[in-house]
């Protein structure tokens, strides 16, 4: 239903800036230029290519009408309004600032918006501002799409005049952006020199994906870069969000395309997550398909992000979002069998012995088929933590259909099996306890470290 609707809106916004455009194109009006915030075009990079083949002006400053409110420690309910032409309120130069940027549709109201205000004030004393750019954020998507340039150059001129007249480290400023807004962090960072951090969460993709780096997010315009996708789709119509990396480190919890128990869009997900940050941190996990140990140790998804470690695609997996805290153990076996039989199938259960807990998994779930030799590599997320694995126990029990016992064999061996912590970056291998084994269907060896 969601992406029907989205199909529908993004159908009926094409044909709405095809005509503006042309009528634009009709008065010749490309570009645009407002005083200090210097000129737009709907001219190339922005429009007229392949992936932007239409694109509008953004409307002029004072119709878009950013506005800002600051929060801090004293004042964390009752946001102040500042703007670089009246006042900068309580706003401290001695402190770290956060700016909050919301995306299309959205509005500061939002729920998510005040809480991780909340959430920023209470984990670090700093200055939250929160940015409302919701008189320019509707319908046609295109019109703002362009309009958040002008939002961008908004913030840029704020956080430059701080900078500039305070003497602030452009690196103490963090922006924080959702959707559309993400495109609207960019912009911005594109004008302050030596920013330092964009986190972008669900970066839009429509207008966005495979476009110039500087029509979009993209590493360069913060000292670091890290995103967060929660509601991804390698299509242009399906999802919102981009799946494509964009930042220094991009994350995709559950894959990044839906999470679990959560039907809605991602901005319900980005709740749970962002108030994650000062109290939890996920394990990191370095896969692409597969874990691999990283030797910067994977990274932090959320607050506790860091540039000093891994950068790239991280992917992690989380627990319902009804089950706060949501944590999930990344652990990865690699099971490798002997060369003594041709070809098996049934079940193996694996018994992990940690020094926290003991947990047995299926592997498959049912049939597993197995050749001579071969190699199974399977991720297996756990709500426990094993803790440091001493044995692991291998029980095989072969298919008990008729055609099984014909062509499939009743004794196996395993070489060895590999378990890897992804949350602890550990790898270690497991042999079996007499050195080697043929197992008979219906009993369980024992591996220890080797
Ligand atoms: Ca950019």
């Amino acid at each position: 239903m969601y992406q029907s609707i989205l199909l529908l809106v993004v159908i009926l916004t094409l044909y709405a800036a095809t005509i503006a455009a042309d009528s634009l194109e009709g008065r010749g009006l490309m570009n645009v230029c407002y005083d200090e915030y210097g000129c737009f075009t709907s001219g190339p990079p922005f429009g007229l290519t392949l992936h932007r083949p239409i694109a509008l002006l953004p409307d002029p400053p004072e119709v878009i009408d950013t506005r800002f409110l600051l929060y801090t420690r004293q004042f964390k309910d009752k946001g102040q309004a500042i703007s670089r032409h009246t006042t900068l309120g309580t706003w401290d130069r001695t402190k770290a600032t956060k700016i909050l940027v919301h995306g299309f549709l959205d509005t500061i109201n939002s729920t998510w918006w005040p809480e991780m205000k909340d959430a920023f004030l209470e984990a670090e004393d700093c200055n939250v501002i929160l940015t409302d750019w919701s008189r320019a954020n509707y319908f046609p998507y295109t019109k703002a799409t362009a309009n958040a340039q002008v939002v961008g150059a908004d913030i840029a001129l704020l956080v430059n005049k701080m900078i500039k007249e305070h003497g602030v480290n452009p690196a103490d400023f963090h922006i924080v952006a959702h959707s559309l807004g993400a495109a609207v962090a960019g912009y911005a960072g594109h004008r302050i020199s030596g920013l330092g951090r964009i986190t972008g969460l669900d970066p839009a993709s429509p207008f966005f994906e495979n476009t110039d780096p500087i029509v979009r997010l993209d590493p360069s315009d913060a000292k670091f870069v890290d995103i967060i996708h929660t509601d991804g789709s390698p299509t242009l119509l399906l999802g919102f969000g981009t799946l494509t990396q964009v930042g220094d480190v991009d994350f995709y919890p559950n894959g990044g395309m839906n999470q679990p128990s959560c039907d809605k869009t991602s901005a319900k997900l980005i709740h749970a997550i962002l108030n994650l940050g000062p109290l939890d941190i996920f394990g990191p996990m370095d896969i692409q398909g597969e874990c691999t140990l990283n030797a910067n140790e994977g990274n932090f998804m959320g607050y506790h992000a860091s540039p000093n470690k891994a950068r790239g695609r991280l992917y992690l997996n989380t627990q319902r979002v009804d089950k706060a805290p949501y944590c999930i153990n990344h652990y990865q076996i690699r099971l490798i069998s002997g060369s003594n039989f041709v070809q098996t199938k049934g079940q193996i259960l694996l018994t992990f012995t940690g020094s926290r807990a003991t947990q047995s998994v299926l592997l498959d779930s049912d049939e597993t088929f197995l050749k001579r030799s071969g190699i199974e590599t399977r991720y297996i997320p756990l709500t426990t933590d094993l803790g440091t694995i001493q044995r692991v126990n291998v029980k095989f029990e072969r298919a008990g259909h008729l055609i099984s016992s014909l062509i499939y064999s009743s004794k196996w061996t395993f070489t060895n099996v590999t378990v890897i912590d992804g949350d602890r970056q550990t790898s270690v291998t497991f042999c079996p306890e007499n050195g080697e084994m043929v197992l008979e269907s219906g009993n369980t060896a024992r591996f220890y470290p080797c």
